[in-house]
């Protein structure tokens, strides 16, 4: 056995099965460490993507995501993805594979110094060292799954990877749980919430890591508390509760921070600012925080309580308090969903991009998984899609990259394979990420990749417009409309002008083998009014 053996053993007892990356020489001795202890490498076409799919992964399997790289550029390619699992909060091991050690730190070719660029983007950046080679790759395993949850990098010398040990396996670690808040916290947040009269919870992204995300819905329904979410938190209750109120701070916003300004109370359960911070939207209202860290606000914000510690417990002594009531009605919350969900499809002729989000839902069954990406329809998709399960709604909204969209859903798929999986994604990210495409057709995923061609970063164009400033440098497209092409890298697409023939297109793909792209052709010019209200 060598290094590079005993690392697949010991990431693979931890539960990892496969990693992504593109390969180099360097990466030769892992590569055929993986192929003979049986962790698959899959390979893509762009390592900002392989960082993508390992997040998505380590969010899925509950176990480190891996994604692997060769030095200098393989390096920095992949350090776009990491970056995503640190402000997402997902577990994941990023392995870099250097020259051989004596060679580091020389003004060699593609070489620079992996910790320092690794250093801001992760929790730790590690050296894999002869003899100590179980305990770091454990370190780092355990380091990645303690919460909040993250990224951890390796670095690996080519010697290294290469020479004999006798070292054993390491056996996985205890997973290290955090500590409960501390006496008396959870009983003064449950007495903020009985004393409220008209409460409001908003989920956020640390939820959705919870152990048994199914305490949400106790709590939720023990003190009778409507509850909207963040974008990452959609679905961990299904949103068509009759408490859900739906998303915060996306598209016709301004619906949801009028609802929000009229509590008494916002309690924040597992709600992470690094998605949206809470001064952008709770003005005056007193807030309670139930998270697993210290809340980050800036002074305007009217703190009343926070219990910090881990969520699981928190909420498990939330839900045993005594039920709590409120002054809210089922008919008024019915209400506020229905004004809110109908201002988020202004009427027009031609076929909108929120029409074809619907047409999507529609093709997608309930329990389906979708992965989108970053843009003007992040906004529309995250505030008029309804979210049913946990893990069923996959976006980056912590580090907000373009290019999440595709390797999410194969990411998906792969851990996946028994739900149906619909990447949505815009015509800007599709450019970034065409690629992956070829990875989808390689690995033969059942996968409708539906792209938004509306012509335009829409999102930067609508801010353009929004400050006043001309159009210039957001146009994708210049020429008049043309159909698909027969085929991307073999992939069969098709071109779609209308809701019916994109819920069928989606509904096909869903029903045959290997991925295809379908090109919705869609006037986004609705997104002036609805993504900025
Ligand atoms: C890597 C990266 N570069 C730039 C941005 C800024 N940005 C956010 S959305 C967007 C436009 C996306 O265009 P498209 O995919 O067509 O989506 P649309 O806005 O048209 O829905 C840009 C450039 C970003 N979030 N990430
Ligand atoms: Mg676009």
């Amino acid at each position: 056995m060598n290094n590079a053996d005993l690392i697949v053993a010991t990431l693979k007892a931890a539960g990892i099965h496969r990693g992504f990356g593109i390969p180099s020489g360097n990466v030769l001795p892992l590569m055929e460490a993986m192929r003979r202890g049986g962790l698959d490498f899959v390979l893509t076409a762009h390592e900002g993507s392989a960082g993508f799919a390992a997040d998505v992964t380590g969010r899925l399997t509950g176990a480190p995501g891996l994604c692997i790289a060769t030095l200098g550029p393989g390096a920095t390619n992949l350090a776009t993805g990491v970056g995503c699992a640190l402000l997402d909060r997902s577990p994941l091991i990023a392995l870099t594979c250097d020259l051989n050690t004596e060679q580091i730190g020389r003004r060699i070719q593609m070489w620079i110094d992996h910790h320092a660029l690794f250093k801001p983007i992760t929790k730790a950046t590690l050296r894999l060292e002869r003899g100590r080679i179980g305990e770091t790759v454990s370190q780092a395993i355990g380091l990645a799954l303690s919460e909040p949850m993250g990224p951890v990098h390796l670095d690996l010398p080519e010697d290294v990877a290469l020479a004999p040990t006798n070292e054993a396996v390491p056996p996985p670690g205890p997973r290290a749980r955090m500590a409960p808040a501390p006496n008396g916290t959870i009983a003064r947040a449950g007495e903020l919430i009985a004393g409220a009269r008209r409460p409001i919870a908003v989920i956020g992204s640390s939820a959705m890591r919870l152990a048994d995300p199914s305490l949400l819905l106790r709590v939720i329904e023990r003190h009778g508390l409507p509850f909207a979410t963040t974008t990452m938190a959609k679905g961990l209750i299904d949103e068509d509760h009759s408490l859900s109120l739906g998303v915060i701070e996306r598209a016709c916003r301004q619906h949801q921070r009028r609802l929000l300004r009229s509590a008494d109370l916002i309690v924040g359960l597992g709600y992470d600012t690094v998605e949206v911070e809470y001064e952008a939207w709770i003005a005056e209202v007193p807030l309670l925080q139930v998270d697993i860290e210290p809340v980050d606000i800036a002074s305007s914000v009217r703190l009343v309580h926070q219990a910090t510690g881990d969520l699981d417990a928190s909420l498990k002594q939330l839900a045993t308090l005594p039920a709590s009531r409120n002054t809210w009605t089922e008919a008024a919350l019915a209400e506020h969903r229905q004004q809110f969900q109908k201002a988020l499809r202004p009427p027009s002729p031609s076929f909108t991009a929120h029409a074809a989000i619907d047409a999507v839902r529609r093709a997608l069954p309930r329990d389906g998984v979708l992965s989108f990406d970053v843009g003007a329809h992040t906004h529309q998709i995250a505030s008029q899609w309804s979210a049913h399960a946990p893990k069923s709604f996959l976006i980056t909204n912590g580090w907000s990259s373009m290019g999440f969209g595709l390797p999410g859903a194969i990411a998906a798929k792969l851990a996946r394979p028994d739900l149906p999986v619909v990447c949505l994604i815009g015509d800007g990210c599709f450019q970034m990420t065409c690629g992956e495409v070829a990875v989808a057709k390689r690995l033969g995923l059942k996968l409708p990749i539906v792209v938004l061609d509306d012509k335009w970063l829409a999102l930067i164009k609508v801010k353009q417009i929004r400050r006043q400033f001309p159009l210039y440098g957001t146009a994708l497209q210049d020429e008049d409309y043309r159909e698909p092409p027969a085929h991307y890298f073999g992939v069969p697409a098709v071109g779609v002008g209308s809701a019916d023939a994109l819920e069928a297109a989606v509904r096909k793909a869903l029903a045959t083998n290997g991925p295809t792209v379908i090109e919705a052709v869609v006037d986004s010019d609705h997104y002036v009014d609805t993504v900025y209200d």
